[in-house]
């Protein structure tokens, strides 16, 4: 440490020492200055600058732990002892050490991945999942047959020429059909362009489909889209955009309308893991994050942003753990089981609603880019 840098840290420690030890002087000189030495154990936090506490609140103030007496003052005196001392930092304390350490790049274990059914369709024992009634299933299986069926009619369209482009969802009819089951009618749906199962879900007809693919004039976009940009007033599906990412931070402002608007209802963006090395997906992230906006940030992580790997987009765990860095809660989803990915949508959006906060949902697929 800088010797000034020294200097000036115990004559602080020193000044705020004095004020304790007598009051009055302390009451005449009393600092703006944001170092206040006080008495603990320090009251839990209740004001923050969100619930109105003031600028005060938000300053840096060091506290003592333990004795607030003469005795522990002149303790403190002596020099920082650093398991000691606490800094009540804005957003929560933060212990002082007196080893230096570095953050590791990751952590030892990866983040695990939530599964309910194993390889062979079978329930892993023990594992806890949100029941679906056998109509559901049923009918969660019929809409990932018809996605399949339909993606292959129209790509094999496409490789004849008779429209000019296509994508399709192959190895992610799960994460498509299960996470839509799990929504209301009422949320929003900001999507990607892998996401057609979604809309079928909430019964777009394989003739709407086929309208816009070949942009005739019952297309609602008239023909000025490329296929497969798909949208639904109707069906609260906003309309497939060609740059990645945008529709992330317009997720988070559709989310917060929503809750201004005190409706039952979230917002839900799904996204690539080439959506995450976008800038658009950060701005979104901490703009969610700190408005509490309920919306759902549902990556799908196949590996590939057509033919760059994760591994030259990013050296993080997926983007399971950039949730976290933004304060957000996390989890990662088996996407190639149904029942894991309705769960966890299902209580995603439950807390999004209920406790007015986003949840990232990363599922993991490796199909999609093997077709
Ligand atoms: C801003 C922007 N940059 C580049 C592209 C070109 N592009 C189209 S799809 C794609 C890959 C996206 O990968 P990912 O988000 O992982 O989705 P996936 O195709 O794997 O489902 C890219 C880079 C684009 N559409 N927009
Ligand atoms: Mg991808």
């Amino acid at each position: 440490m800088a010797p000034w840098l020294v200097r000036t840290s115990s004559q602080l420690v020193r000044r705020a020492a004095r004020r304790l030890l007598s009051p009055s002087q302390h009451r005449r000189h009393r600092a703006p200055a944001p170092w206040k030495l006080c008495s603990v154990p320090p009251v839990p936090r209740t004001t923050s600058p969100a619930a109105g506490g003031g600028l005060w609140e938000f300053c840096s103030v060091r506290r003592f732990t333990g004795d607030s007496s003469p005795a522990a003052a002149s303790t403190a005196e002596d020099g920082l002892a650093g398991g000691e001392l606490e800094l009540d930092f804005p957003g929560g304390k933060v212990s002082f050490v007196a080893e230096m350490n570095f953050l590791p790049e990751s952590q030892k274990e990866r983040i695990n991945c939530y599964r309910v059914l194993d390889d062979d369709g079978r329930t892993v024992s023990g594992s806890k999942f949100q029941e679906v009634s056998k109509e559901m299933a049923l009918k969660m299986y019929s809409e990932m047959v018809t996605l399949q069926i339909m993606d292959t009619i129209f790509y094999e369209a496409q490789r004849q020429g008779r429209i000019s482009f296509y994508l399709t969802s192959h190895g992610e009819e799960a994460i498509n059909i299960a996470s839509a089951a799990a929504l209301s009618i009422d949320d929003i749906v900001l999507p990607q362009y892998r996401e057609p199962g979604v809309l079928l879900w909430r019964g777009f007809t394989l003739q709407e489909f086929a309208n816009q693919c070949f942009g005739n004039s019952l297309d609602y976009g008239k023909g000025r889209q490329m296929p497969i940009h798909y949208g639904s007033n109707r069906l609260n599906y906003f309309t497939v955009s060609s740059p990645i990412a945008t529709q992330l931070p317009h997720a988070v402002g559709a989310a917060y309308s929503l809750k201004m608007d005190k409706k039952e209802a979230c917002a839900i963006t799904y996204f690539g893991d080439g959506g995450t090395s976008e800038g658009d997906f950060h701005a979104a992230l901490n703009f969610a994050a700190v408005m509490e906006a309920p919306v759902i940030f549902f990556c799908r992580n196949n590996g590939w942003a057509i033919s760059t790997p994760t591994a030259e987009q990013f050296r993080s765990d997926g983007a399971v753990v950039r949730g976290q860095a933004y304060g957000m809660r996390s989890i990662r989803v088996d996407g190639n089981d149904a029942l894991a990915v309705y769960s966890a949508v299902h209580i995603a959006r439950e807390m999004a609603i209920t406790e007015g906060r986003p949840i990232l949902v990363e599922v993991t697929n490796s199909s999609s880019y093997n077709k």
